[in-house]
């Protein structure tokens, strides 16, 4: 940093307003010597690109490592297997389709709009089949929701393991999904056949292989989950589910359905593989939590983190960082430098949007000194995120699915930060 510096206080810091924080966090402006000042630039010195070089934009070069990644050990086989939003890249909260997380159980199947029909079928009055067309033609809905992965963060169990933000907490995504509401569909279909509802259920499944069918209870069938074919305005990309997806609100990603095929009203669950012998958690006596559907809240720092190290010294210094509630709105979020000893109430970017990820920021000051970092959400249900060992208490080590623990980043005097367990 060059020009004289101060580092003020933190009051001074939001009392000194806009001067302040340029006298700090910028270098005080003087042309001399500055040939990216000085001289006529390259990009100044002729026309750039005309319109319609690139029909369909993408990111400009210099962003080229802003991708999803994989941990190729973690899975036998690309075609069943997971890969991570890159989280310590991105900023707000909306979630590139491009670069967010895909999981398949059989592969990404690409399948035409003309091809593609759902069925109702079961305890219903008349069974439908509906085409493409015919779900344009009902009521639409737009919603913000996030999509998270049970297995999210499901390898830090035992202890710090993967050395990223991308990779501990990347198995999410948030985007805006159009769609018309399952309820308007069941509907249509008539559930008078199902006759008392309260203990009636949905089983939904995809085209693909897989099928990866899961069932739904059907208080829930009939509140906010969505029979979506846009995502961030348009298309869903073939990796989300193209044309079709099922958007479940809060509830873990597996039930998801993507490629929706079919969906069956039921008497009873129907206990499929993805519900028992996956996405259930082993407690620490041999029995099995089951019907974990609703992913409690939780949070993560973003910005420093591991592959997003601070890129400047001592002085003013934006912590960042996402927070999420399957329950419905994060109301707070707090963070700490000392590893969980004492705490900062953070500002949240937008408040209000519920089962939707919320930017958090901790405007703040860095002495330079090393920091254990740490975010802990609170939900409107009034619920804390837990620490790891808290959670560890009433789950067992022996888990993989509905890791909410708080994370930890030691950030060094260089700025660097690494994935390190304050229990
Ligand atoms: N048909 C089908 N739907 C599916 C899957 C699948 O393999 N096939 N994977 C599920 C899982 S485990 C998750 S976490 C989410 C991931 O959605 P995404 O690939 O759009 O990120 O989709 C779910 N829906
Ligand atoms: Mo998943």
């Amino acid at each position: 940093m060059n020009g004289p510096f101060k580092s003020p206080s933190r009051r001074a810091f939001l009392r000194g307003g806009v001067a302040t924080v340029a006298g700090a966090a910028a270098t005080q402006a003087t042309a001399a010597g500055d040939p990216l000042i000085t001289e006529v630039q390259d990009w100044a010195s002729a026309t750039g690109e005309g319109v319609d070089a690139t029909p369909y934009g993408l990111p400009i070069e210099y962003e080229g490592d802003v991708i999803r990644r994989n941990v190729p050990w973690l899975t036998a086989d690309p075609i069943s297997s997971i890969n991570f939003t890159p989280i310590h890249a991105l900023e707000g909260t909306i979630t590139p389709q491009g670069c967010a997380f895909e999981r398949h159980h059989s592969g990404a199947i690409e399948m035409r709009k003309e091809d593609y029909r759902l069925m109702i079928n079961g305890l219903v009055d008349t069974p439908l089949v509906f085409t493409y067309e015919d779900l344009e033609r009902f009521p639409r809905e737009n919603h913000v929701y996030f999509c998270e992965c049970a297995a999210n963060t499901g390898m830090e169990w035992a202890g710090a393991q993967l050395n990223g933000v991308q990779f501990t907490h990347g198995m999410i995504h948030n985007m805006e999904y159009t769609g018309v509401s399952l309820r308007t569909l069941l509907e249509e279909a008539g559930l008078d056949a199902a006759g008392d509802l309260s203990d009636k259920w949905v089983y939904v499944e995809g085209a693909d292989a897989s099928s990866n069918g899961r069932s739904i209870p059907m208080e829930k069938a009939l509140d906010d989950v969505l029979v979506a074919f846009k995502a961030n305005g348009e298309a869903l990309r073939m990796e989300h589910g193209y044309p079709v997806r099922l958007v479940v609100p809060g509830w873990e990603g597996n039930m998801w359905v993507k490629w929706l095929r079919r969906i069956e009203v039921s008497d009873m669950a129907v206990e499929s593989r993805e519900e028992t012998s996956k996405y259930t958690d082993v407690l620490e006596d041999g029995t099995a939590r089951k019907w974990t559907w609703v992913m409690d809240a939780k949070s993560v720092i973003t910005m420093p983190s591991p592959q997003s190290p601070i890129p400047h010294g001592p002085g003013p210094l934006v912590i960042s960082g996402l927070a999420w509630s399957g329950h419905g709105q994060i109301t707070r979020v707090d963070v700490s430098k000392d590893g969980g000893i004492t705490w900062e109430t953070a500002r949240l970017g937008k408040q209000g949007d519920s089962k939707a990820l919320t930017r958090f920021y901790l405007d703040t000051t860095w002495d330079g000194e090393e920091m254990l970092l740490q975010a802990r959400a609170m939900d409107e249900t009034g619920y804390v995120q837990p620490t790891k060992n808290a959670l560890r208490e009433v789950r067992g080590e022996n888990s993989v699915y509905h890791n909410n623990c708080i994370q930890t980043w030691h950030v060094n005097a260089k700025g660097e930060a690494e994935n390190v367990e304050v229990s």
